[in-house]
């Protein structure tokens, strides 16, 4: 994955050199093992597999020229920044959650120890400057959701340009106020960034390209669940992944192939995987790129992933902005409440999350559901106790797994897995060998 013609871009952002090359090679000999050996996988997956190649190349070239075009980049680390309105402004906003362990040393002098691995590293990732994305943006957006988040940015504060967003914890009619005057100050603080004034009709024009983006994925997401299953659960965590870094209107077109052709192989009554292996859904906090351990473990266990319920997932595709708002006002309501939909576990109470759980776990017909949180996610291990009451009334099992980026305990991940896997396929009665 490393590209010496990039060296000189990686060098002008002030990225550690060394570290970055380690940083590539592990991602591709992990990509090698994880994507690249499964068998029978759909060719417009090249695409996918392209640009993940070209993570750290082409897409911080083509950053690096909007930049010298006059361009603003906007980072972010959650779902509730609205990309309409960054589009609107004329910006490009990349997605900077990561999913591996670096600078670990350093991050902990900023956050506590315990402190999720997704806080921990999206810091070590800057501070070991290892991220061209973090280095190219001209504003990065943080938000009021987990308490770690919400303390983390005041530290991190010191080190990149870093504007907050006040998240409400409820949804109560007060709550919803705040949050659209949230949005209006987001509103003009890239005004203020890019210099732009948000028009009526380019915020026309963002709500649909970005609608487009969500259509795209749930298309997929619908066409996934077929038996036997025309696409592996790591391929699609893969594209939800680049969804959040890519130009939204070619990842668009580019997803919109690949449905076609998952289309085709579900005519022709083709899988990569044959019917009978158990169907898990995952479900739980945002895996970041290249955070793909425990796809991987399920998908090595006679199972397949056929949906995730997470920000890198359904819950950040499930729901459009109304594309009907024609005032700058409509559509800045639209997207207030398009928004206020998401159901993070950050939210008190949350039955939403827990009813959309079960009716996804339902229609996607899956044998169990595996809850995943990351170590010390308060809001999410919290969760998924409640869950797992709800789910056994419905008599669907469910595992409950809290993990980090570490490779430590892939054995013990492994034996849990197979041993859930056995236990719900005893009830599918399945025994069919899923191709790795
Ligand atoms: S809308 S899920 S992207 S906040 S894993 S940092 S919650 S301690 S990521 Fe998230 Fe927005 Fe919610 Fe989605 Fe905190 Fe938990 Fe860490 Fe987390």
């Amino acid at each position: 994955m490393a590209n010496d013609s990039y060296k000189a871009m990686w060098e002008s952002l002030n990225l550690d050199i060394s570290a970055h090359d380690g940083l590539l090679a592990v991602l591709g000999k992990f990509y090698n093992d994880i994507y690249l050996s499964q068998q029978g996988r759909l060719k417009g997956m090249e695409y996918l597999d392209f640009v993940l190649s070209e993570v750290h190349g082409l897409r911080i070239k083509e950053l690096q020229e909007a930049k010298q075009a006059g361009k603003k980049i906007v980072g972010t680390f959650c779902v509730f920044v609205p990309e309409e309105l960054t589009l609107a402004a004329g910006a490009i906003q990349v997605g900077l959650c990561a999913g591996a362990e670096a600078g670990t040393q350093e991050a902990e002098k900023l956050v506590p120890r315990n402190t999720c691995a997704l806080i921990k590293s999206f810091i070590g990732f800057k501070l070991a400057r290892i991220c061209p994305y973090m280095e190219s943006c001209d504003m990065i957006i943080g938000e009021t959701t987990c308490d770690g988040k919400k303390k983390a940015y005041e530290n991190f504060a010191e080190h990149v340009p870093i504007y907050v967003m006040e998240v409400p914890q409820q949804k109560k009619a007060s709550d919803r106020d705040l949050w659209k005057s949230e949005i209006l100050s987001y509103k003009s603080e890239l005004e203020k960034l890019t210099k732009n004034k948000i028009t009526a009709k380019n915020l026309k024009k963002s709500i649909k390209t970005v609608n487009d983006k969500r259509r795209a994925l749930q298309r997929l997401n619908r066409l996934r669940a077929a038996v036997p299953t025309p696409i592996s659960g790591r391929d699609v965590l893969l594209v939800n992944q680049i969804s959040s870094y890519d130009d939204p209107e070619r990842f668009t077109k580019s997803i919109d192939i690949l449905c076609d052709e998952i289309e085709d192989r579900i005519r022709k009554e083709e899988g990569i995987v044959p019917a009978g292996i158990s169907r898990l859904m995952l479900s739980g906090c945002p895996m970041a790129v290249p955070n793909w351990k425990l796809p991987f473990v399920i998908e090595g266990a006679n199972a397949v992933v056929v949906g995730e319920e997470s920000c890198i997932g359904t819950r950040n595709t499930r729901d459009l902005v109304d594309e009907s708002a024609e005032t700058m006002d409509e559509m800045m309501d639209a997207i207030c409440d398009r928004y206020l939909k998401i159901d993070c576990a950050c939210f008190t109470p949350n039955t939403e999350r827990l009813e959309n759980i079960i009716s996804m776990a339902k229609e996607l017909n899956v044998d169990g559901v595996i809850h995943y949180a990351l170590m010390f996610c308060q809001p999410y291990a919290i969760e998924a106790i409640k869950l797992e009451k709800v789910l056994k009334k419905e008599n669907i099992p469910m595992l409950s797994i809290e993990t980090d980026y570490s490779m430590d305990d892939v054995e013990q991940l492994k034996t849990r897995v197979e041993a859930f896997v056995e236990m719900v396929s005893s009830t599918v009665g399945n025994s069919e060998a899923i191709p790795k």
